[in-house]
């Protein structure tokens, strides 16, 4: 067993990326491009609508961290101090800065209400929904093909659908990739979240129950240990179950068409919504 799993981390190493795993970029909305937290220039863009974290290695979240505020929004997070204009209803395309090709694992996406401002919210309190999911896509062949090769075959990106009977309102939407290459480990599975802050606009009236974020993930899940170099058919996404009526987006990488500022706390309380919709880039 030990000497089969040295072989796999020679030739499945994170090595082509030395120690860079990857963080989101950039997220483009309606055509507009926001830029997310770098770790690799983190004083750039003060007012990024991506959470800021501490994980400057680019590295992931342990199962010694499910418990732990880590899981929540990433490593040291802080509150992103903008946040976006979205439909209900309206994509959000997520860019990773790379993604190693043996990192492989599901990739999910979660919202949470902030209620009135998500510059300010205690991150403790966000209460996290799925509103997608993509994990073993064909497992014929191991190690199977997951939404991880699905992200990277898209430019290392991801798109999500904001489900459109969402009601209206300021969320954190926190996509993830969990990396299951090392998962055979009793601490091997690494978890990557990232927040990024959203107003979300529209006329729906839903608020799905959500969990907090220590409570997304149980650190013994079976999913979470195991060796995806044996090959299986199935596999149980972890995290609660997504909520009713969401479609997995079919996924492509249209390029954004303008740069989009991002809408800060004052503006939103002083500008009635309908306004920033139309508008999103005068702030
Ligand atoms: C897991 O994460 C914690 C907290 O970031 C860290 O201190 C610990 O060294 C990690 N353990 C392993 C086995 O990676
Ligand atoms: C795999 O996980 C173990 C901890 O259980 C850690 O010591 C090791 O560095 C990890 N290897 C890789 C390739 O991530
Ligand atoms: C692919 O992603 C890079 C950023 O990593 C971006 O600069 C480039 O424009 C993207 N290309 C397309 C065709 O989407
Ligand atoms: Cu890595």
């Amino acid at each position: 067993m030990h000497s089969r799993y040295t072989t796999i981390i020679a030739t499945f190493t994170c090595s082509s990326l030395v120690s860079a795993h990857s963080f989101v970029s950039n997220i483009n909305i309606n055509g507009l491009y926001y830029d997310g937290f770098r770790p690799t220039e983190p004083a750039a863009h003060p007012i990024s609508i991506g959470w800021s974290t501490t994980a400057f290695d680019q590295g992931y979240v342990n199962q010694t961290g499910y418990r732990t505020e880590e899981i929540i929004c990433h490593r040291g997070a802080k509150n992103a101090k903008g946040h976006a204009p979205i439909s209900a209803g309206g994509i959000v395309h997520v860019q990773w800065n790379g993604w190693p090709e043996s990192h492989k694992g599901p990739v999910m996406d979660y919202l949470a209400s902030c209620g009135e401002s998500c510059e300010t919210i205690d991150k403790n309190a966000l209460q996290f929904f799925k509103i997608n999911q993509v994990g073993l896509v064909d497992g014929s062949k191991a190690p199977g093909l997951w939404g991880s090769d699905q992200l990277i075959a898209n430019n290392n990106s991801w798109m999500v659908e904001i489900p459109r009977n969402i009601r209206p309102g300021f969320y954190v939407m926190r996509t993830e990739i969990i990396a299951l290459h090392n998962a055979s480990h009793e601490i091997g599975a690494q978890n990557y979240p990232q927040c990024i802050n959203l107003q979300i606009n529209g006329d729906g009236t839903e608020l799905p129950q959500g969990v907090l974020g220590k409570e997304l993930y149980d650190p013994e899940d079976p999913s979470l240990h195991l060796d995806i170099s044996d090959g299986m058919s199935t596999y149980k996404i972890p995290g609660p179950t997504p909520i009713a009526g969401v479609e997995t987006v079919t996924l492509s990488h249209p390029l954004p068409t303008g740069s989009g500022t991002p809408l800060t706390e004052t503006e939103t309380t002083t500008r009635p919504t309908s306004t920033v919709i139309s508008d999103p880039v005068s702030g």
